[in-house]
């Protein structure tokens, strides 16, 4: 195989999990605005995913959010979905919208409320069971506002400990992607503020534990490769939320912001064995003001073109440079692949897998836009926290 059908090749296998939340109405704490035609249910997010899919052929799976997807017969979901050519991903659980988690949930200082947020992850385990999920993200909102607010170092033992139950309960090939941000809704302490603590912990829990990392949860200029490289190097890079940031949490599109960045981190993935399905490369993001469908599908595209870049570098020619130390030859060989266009590479692998070479352009035409517009009337739309 000549390297260029290596790459394409590898493209051809990618896949991109796409968030339930991201086809509902969302916004910020200022406004929510409404867009026509948003599902009303779980099964019509799942509509919609199947449209993402169908025009890229690389977002296989979608990940839920419980309580928002939450339904009367998990099992109906994943046939509905299997129905549309997709399968449900990760289980996101949900410890941050209910007023008994004002003090934190796994963390909180009441043990009954600890006791009430454990015995939603373990339903959510019971979820996956009955969706096939391999994988139950976690993420905490827990932290603290004030110095002295609670006991920094006792909330650790009890994170410990919740995440300690839960991972028993996990099968053999479940997995447990445990979530970093560093501040937000907690602004003095977070108790998983960062990829060492999550890395900690997992290293505690086992092999069923990983990192998650997602884009948007980190402190301005924090070089997130070499978190993706030493988290890939340890055995414990679980999976990506992809999105991009300006400023702090904003779950933008992911390319949007830094394009660069994105092939930097997705350089490190192909260069520590990332590429496989052992790291799930998800989307969190959220499309307050442009339309969602034609934004997830160019979210799925960025992915791709900077995975391709990334499959691009020419490894040899950099490990030379870098063993000689050529220092401006080894950056040249790096931007020479961050700057050549692949989107007809793009086009070429999309007309092999029999799809219209252009995705956004083929699903505008598609005429989906307008068929559910009209027919999602009634009812009430799905939204950021439903
Ligand atoms: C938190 O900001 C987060 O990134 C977590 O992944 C949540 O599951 C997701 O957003 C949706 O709230
Ligand atoms: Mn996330």
């Amino acid at each position: 195989m000549t390297e260029l059908a290596a790459v394409k090749a590898a493209l051809k296998t990618q896949a991109v999990e796409t968030p339930s939340w991201a086809y509902g109405n969302s916004g910020t704490r200022f406004k929510v605005f409404a867009q026509p035609g948003v599902p009303r249910n779980p099964r019509e997010k799942l509509d919609d995913a199947a449209k993402v899919h169908e025009f890229t052929g690389v977002a296989p799976t979608v990940a839920l959010h419980i309580p928002w997807d939450k339904v009367d017969d998990y099992g109906a979901l994943a046939k509905h979905a299997e129905e549309r050519g997709l399968k449900l991903g990760a289980i996101n659980s949900n410890t941050f919208q209910d007023d008994d988690y004002k003090l934190g949930s796994i963390c909180h200082p009441d043990a009954a409320v600890r006791r009430k947020a454990v015995d939603h992850l373990l339903e959510c385990v019971d979820i996956m069971d009955a969706t096939g999920s391999k994988d139950l993200k976690l993420w905490f909102a827990d932290g603290t506002n004030y110095p002295g607010q609670d006991d920094v170092r006792e909330r650790q033992d009890r994170l410990a400990e919740g995440l300690a139950e839960v991972y028993e309960r996990l099968g053999d090939d479940q997995r447990m992607l445990l979530e970093y941000k560093f501040f937000e809704p907690a602004f003095y302490t977070t108790d998983v503020p960062d990829w060492g603590t999550a890395y900690a912990h997992c290293l505690k829990l086992g092999p069923k534990a990983q990192v998650v990392v997602d884009t948007g949860h980190h402190a301005p200029g924090t070089n997130i490769e070499f978190i993706v490289a030493t988290l890939l190097r340890e055995g414990k890079l679980g999976g990506f939320d992809f999105n991009s940031r300006f400023y702090a949490d904003d779950d933008l599109m992911v390319g949007a912001a830094d394009p660069f960045q994105l092939f930097r981190i997705m350089y490190e993935v192909v260069r520590g064995g990332g590429f496989t399905p052992d790291v799930a490369f998800m989307l969190d993001q959220c499309h307050n003001i442009e339309a969602k469908i034609p934004a997830i599908i160019r979210s799925v595209m960025n992915v791709q073109e900077a995975t391709a870049k990334a499959l691009l570098v020419d490894r040899e020619a950099l490990a030379a440079a870098q063993r000689s130390g050529d220092v401006l030859g080894a950056n040249a060989v790096l931007m020479d692949a961050y700057n050549t266009d692949v989107r007809p590479l793009l086009r070429e692998v999309r007309e092999e897998m029999g799809l219209d070479a252009d995705p956004i352009a083929a699903y505008l035409a598609s005429g989906w836009a307008e068929k559910i517009a009209e027919e999602r009337v009634g009812g009430q739309q799905a939204g950021w926290g439903a």
